[in-house]
């Protein structure tokens, strides 16, 4: 699978992804990104807000017509992830690691969110995928500063958004590619993040929690959550927060 990335830019929006799925329901084709200096309704999953102060980070939007069936359509998001990694680390040199589901971590804080939406459109069913990539300190508010980072707190330098848009592009076409490989995008998901394996977690999702240690992911995506009594959960939504062993 393979796309043509087409850039439009943007000084505002309320968000990219809006602004795409509403040029994916008029017929924009594979590839068609959406790029803003601000969002003035940037927003996560669950209608979480993003913050996306003008200039202070990298917003963007691309539209996806993925041909793999919908069970692996999770997927989307972990390939997301392993392109952002390798963009952060060719333009900037950072490392990143990866929580389950859609967060980049750099010294254990979120320095990039994912958001995929998958939508009808006249030519069939599509993902708005949204990054939001945190350039500077001024991206989030100081409340989230304990939980946050930015490429700029991260490497000590002044990102360029251009270098890393450039280095993104083809690294999402190269993970893209890869989709019709599933057990190849896990397995490289997995290699990179601290938390598939022997991570001791807490999962939310919203109405439950359940503690456990994390044991894999299954081909479609879902966490494997190692629990107390010896079960096996599989999470397919919810957030996880790390859990230090108390000593
Ligand atoms: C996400 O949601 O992490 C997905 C974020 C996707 C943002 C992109 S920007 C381009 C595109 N257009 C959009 O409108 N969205 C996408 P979630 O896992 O639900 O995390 C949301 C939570 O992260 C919030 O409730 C805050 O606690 C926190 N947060 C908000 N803004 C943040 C920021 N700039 N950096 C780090 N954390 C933030």
């Amino acid at each position: 699978m393979t796309f043509k990335p087409k850039v439009l830019r943007f000084e505002s929006l309320p968000s990219t992804n809006t602004e795409l799925a509403r040029l994916a329901s008029e017929g924009g084709a594979e590839g068609l990104a959406v790029v803003a200096d601000e969002q003035t309704a940037g927003r996560g999953r669950l209608q979480r807000a993003w913050s996306s102060p003008k200039g202070a980070g990298l917003y963007f939007s691309i539209l996806l017509r993925p041909a793999i069936p919908t069970e692996d359509w999770p997927l989307i998001t972990f390939m997301a992830a392993l392109a952002v990694g390798d963009a952060l680390r060719e333009a900037t040199g950072l490392q990143t690691d990866i929580k389950w589901p859609n967060d980049l971590l750099a010294n254990e804080r979120k320095i990039c969110g994912i958001l995929a939406e998958a939508i009808e459109t006249p030519v069939g069913r599509a993902v708005i995928l949204g990054i939001g990539i945190n350039l500077t300190q001024n991206a989030f508010p100081p409340e989230l500063s304990d939980v946050a980072t930015s490429v700029s707190e991260a490497t000590g330098q002044k990102p360029e958004r251009e270098t890393i848009l450039a280095a993104l592009l083809p690294a999402l076409s190269r993970w893209y590619a890869l989709l019709n490989e599933p057990e190849k995008i896990v397995a490289a998901w997995c290699s990179r993040s601290s938390y598939a394996n022997g991570k001791l977690v807490q999962v939310s999702n919203g109405d439950e929690v359940w503690q456990g240690t994390t044991c894999g992911v299954e081909h479609d995506g879902a966490l494997r959550l190692g629990t107390a009594n010896g079960e096996i959960k599989l999470v397919r939504a919810g957030d996880v927060y790390k859990v230090r062993p108390s000593s």
